[in-house]
């Protein structure tokens, strides 16, 4: 059992005002609109409908707060460790301006200003890896160096073995000059490839000291 499948919807908000206290360390998905961001915590938390995933681009339009937890030994009870927060996806170009703009008040607002915002996975297609958009996040965290970053290249299913070299040693290369907070990692929540690794990563991020690691459930 890992700790990701204690994952449980908490909330969703619309606004900066109905965020959850900012209590436990938080991992944010965030990345453009389709990139898969809904799929990935799907697919972390091995439940198939936790997030709410679409062929539809622009269908997370609200931020969405699921917490994980483990049993404490001996009791009932559930200690709450820390929470994954799927964002609605950015650059969606068929949304209307006011959706636009409640939309990046809503991000921009919680991501700047979030003072348990552990890390951030950036989800990014590999066909299209490293838009407009995805740059604006890198530079905007690129000197928050207590904010993790995972940029995630998900969608690999889509290339092939060559391309999928290429794509990552690109992606390494600009990790190492961004800074040791930034990882990197080929994924395909489709083909289920790369969870491990992903699960490794966010596991260091909320529990640095390793305590975590026995008595899950
Ligand atoms: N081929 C492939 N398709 C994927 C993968 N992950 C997600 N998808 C598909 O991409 C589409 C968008 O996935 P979502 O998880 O809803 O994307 P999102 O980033 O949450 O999108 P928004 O909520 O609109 O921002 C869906 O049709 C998914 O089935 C993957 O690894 N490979
Ligand atoms: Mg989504």
């Amino acid at each position: 059992m890992s700790l990701f499948d204690s994952a449980r919807f908490l909330t969703s908000a619309a606004a900066i005002g109905q965020l959850p206290g900012a209590g436990l360390p938080e991992i944010a998905f965030a990345g453009r609109s389709n990139a898969g961001k809904s799929t990935t915590i799907n697919v972390l938390t091995r439940q198939g409908r936790l997030a709410f995933a679409s062929k539809t681009p622009g269908r997370t339009q609200l931020i969405n707060f699921f917490t994980l937890s483990r049993k404490i030994a001996g009791t009932k009870e559930r200690e709450e460790i820390a929470h994954l927060v799927d964002l609605p996806g950015y650059g969606y170009a068929k949304a209307a301006p006011n959706i636009r703009q409640t939309w990046s008040r809503l991000i921009g607002g919680y991501l700047s200003d979030r003072p348990s915002l552990t890390g951030i996975v950036i989800v990014m297609d590999a066909r299209r890896p490293f838009m407009p958009a995805d740059e604006w996040l890198i530079d905007f965290f690129s000197s928050r160096t207590h904010v993790r970053q995972l940029w995630l290249i998900n969608k690999c299913d889509q290339i092939n073995r060559s391309e999928r070299g290429r794509v990552l040693a690109l992606a390494r290369t600009r990790a190492q000059q961004t800074g040791e907070h930034v990882h990197v990692q080929l994924f395909s929540g489709l083909k289920r490839e790369g969870v491990e690794e992903l699960q490794q990563t966010l596991l260091t991020w909320i529990d640095p000291e390793g305590r975590l690691t026995a008595n899950l459930g």
